[in-house]
């Protein structure tokens, strides 16, 4: 059995860290930094060019110990090993769980039901190699012999999140001459948008769907099959489109040859897929070298979490602390704020990565869960988000756990840019710890020269409590290497919170019912009658739509 037997909020382990944390919220980081010199190597952390400081978190090292003990208890050690080992963790499907076995980099078998996994992904890996070339030096063309130059994605949730994700991180790499598009709502105005801008001669599309029955995937590639035909003729789909997929007769039933496709392997989650073929688009935008050091990135940071002790392993402790807050503190929500604006979508693809692993309530025993699982995961490009909300970060009532991420050296050193986007970042993780209190608030205003009354009436409005946690990310460049790592980081970290959570991270049948209604929903849309079988507000809704639809 994967799971840990015994609830784990009723372990010692749990009981200790919650008597822990009643004295924990009374402390203040400042003075802890005060009081321990060694602090911050102490609560730092290094992997090849990546650094993290967590040292500014409501932690000490009693406090680590007792979270440690409870990974223990979670018997988190062998719980990896069963992840890369392809046990089959993944308990409501029956999967193994190997997105790790496509980025082993040193080719050692792998096994599932048997069978050595590494040669096929060795295989497609190959295909990858072979295809982004192609398109890329324009020895594989459309159908009337024109360079391939605008690549588009069809896919949705893990099947796009994670592709669009790195080819915006590694825009640096693109080809001058090609333009890189993704299609992934259902929402028409995504495709017309997008085909719009495009010539058919010149457009290939990409369609990544693991099952490939995903409703929204099919009618984007549909409508986008037919405005190629239309201009091209039937022939020209051979030239123009392929799929990556784990499901070779569903794409041969849509019409794509199956020699145009790349597989994976139901061992790989949608959501844990961009290292696959679905990472067939990085390939091509950023080049298969670049996609390879991306996987040799997550491959270092694999390493790393499988072999390093717990008290030193990065996904371990960022896991840990987000557990401290969320079960000890109350905290319900984590910010994820890279100051990189290559990184831009990094927080929407971790948001679908944590909350559609760990926003789970039933644990691996069947049970109805009685403690807090995932956070609520937002973010965005710094500075950007400084203007909008960071302000609950500073001044709201309860405190929100945020990780900084930066690269020393950005790929676009203009004039002080750089330098100042490092001020801020550094300027608010140490804001969020020292805050200003009322005191140091009304010393400020009295040297503007405001007036006692004024200074009475303003000085709480400009107090900031502080004392709110924060880890810092520092890479020396983002690279592909780089994002490899980091993208790894997280991914693990979420394991790590699943374990202790005693979830399976690597389900998502919360998904499932929204879109059942939705097919129930859509011929009482088109019917003529108005339907009675849902509650009053859909039931008039629906109406309400029909009418304004006539
Ligand atoms: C991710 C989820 C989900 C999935 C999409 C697309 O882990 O499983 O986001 O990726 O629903 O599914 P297909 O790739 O099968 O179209």
């Amino acid at each position: 059995m994967f799971g840990i037997s015994r609830e784990i909020n009723k372990s010692r382990a749990w009981n200790k860290l919650n008597k822990y944390a009643r004295k924990m919220q009374k402390v203040e980081m400042a003075d802890m930094f005060a009081h321990d010199k060694k602090r911050v190597s102490r609560f730092s952390l290094d992997l090849d060019n990546m650094h993290l400081d967590y040292s500014k978190n409501l932690i000490d090292s009693k406090a680590m110990l007792y979270l440690l003990a409870l990974a223990n208890k979670a018997d988190l050690k062998n719980k990896i090993e069963q992840m890369f080992n392809g046990a089959k963790i993944n308990s409501t499907e029956k999967r193994a769980v190997l997105h790790t076995a496509l980025r082993n980099r040193d080719n050692h078998p792998i096994y599932v039901d048997g069978q050595d996994v590494m040669p096929e992904i060795n295989r497609v890996l190959g295909k990858i190699k072979d295809f982004s070339e192609a398109v890329r030096l324009g020895t594989f063309t459309g159908h009337t012999g024109k360079k391939l130059t605008n690549i588009v994605n069809i896919g949705i949730g893990g099947s796009d999140l994670g592709p669009k994700m790195a080819v915006e991180a590694l825009r640096r790499y693109h080809l001058k001459d090609m333009n890189f598009y993704f299609i992934s709502n259902i929402d028409g105005t995504a495709c017309a948008e997008v085909l719009n801008k495009l010539d058919p001669e010149t457009t290939l599309f990409i369609v990544c769907s693991k099952t490939f029955t995903t409703v929204e995937t099919l009618t984007n590639a549909k409508t986008c099959r037919k405005w190629l035909i239309d201009s091209l003729g039937e022939p020209a789909v051979a030239k123009h489109f392929v799929a990556v997929s784990t499901n070779a007769a569903e794409v041969e039933k849509f019409g794509i040859n199956v020699d145009n496709m790349f597989e994976f392997w139901d061992f790989v989650g949608g959501r844990y897929s961009m290292w696959s073929a679905i990472g067939l688009i990085i390939a091509i935008a950023a080049g298969y070298d670049n996609f390879e050091k991306m996987l040799d990135g997550a491959h270092a940071m694999d390493e790393h979490f499988r072999y390093a002790d717990l008290a030193s392993n990065m996904p371990v402790i960022l896991a840990l602390l987000s557990i401290w807050y969320v079960n000890f503190f109350g905290i319900r929500n984590h910010v994820i704020v890279p100051y990189d604006q290559y990184l831009s979508l990094l927080p929407a693809y971790l948001q679908q990565l944590v909350m559609e692993s760990n926003g789970k309530s039933v644990d691996m025993n069947n049970n109805f869960i009685t403690y807090q699982t995932s956070p609520v995961i937002f973010g965005g490009a710094g500075t950007d988000v400084q203007h909008s909300f960071f302000q609950l970060l500073h001044q709201g009532t309860s405190f929100v756990p945020c990780d900084f991420i930066i690269p020393a050296i950005s790929h676009n050193e203009i004039g002080n840019h750089h330098e100042i986007l490092l001020a801020n970042i550094l300027a608010q993780s140490e804001a969020l710890m020292k805050g200003k209190t009322t005191a140091q608030a009304a010393e400020e205003l009295k040297a503007k020269g405001l007036s006692s009354k004024e200074i009475a009436d303003l000085k709480r409005y400009k107090t900031f409590k502080g004392n709110r946690p924060s880890n810092t990310i520092i890479f020396k460049k983002i690279d592909a290497y780089a994002l490899g790592e980091l993208v790894a980081l997280y991914e693990h970290k979420t394991f790590v919170e699943g374990v202790i959570w005693n979830i399976n991270s690597f389900d998502q049948m919360g998904v499932e019912l929204g879109k059942q209604l939705a097919l129930k929903i859509l011929p009482e849309l088109q019917g003529e009658a108005n339907p009675e079988a849902h509650d009053a507000s859909t039931n008039s809704l629906i109406a309400l739509i029909k009418n304004l639809r006539k």
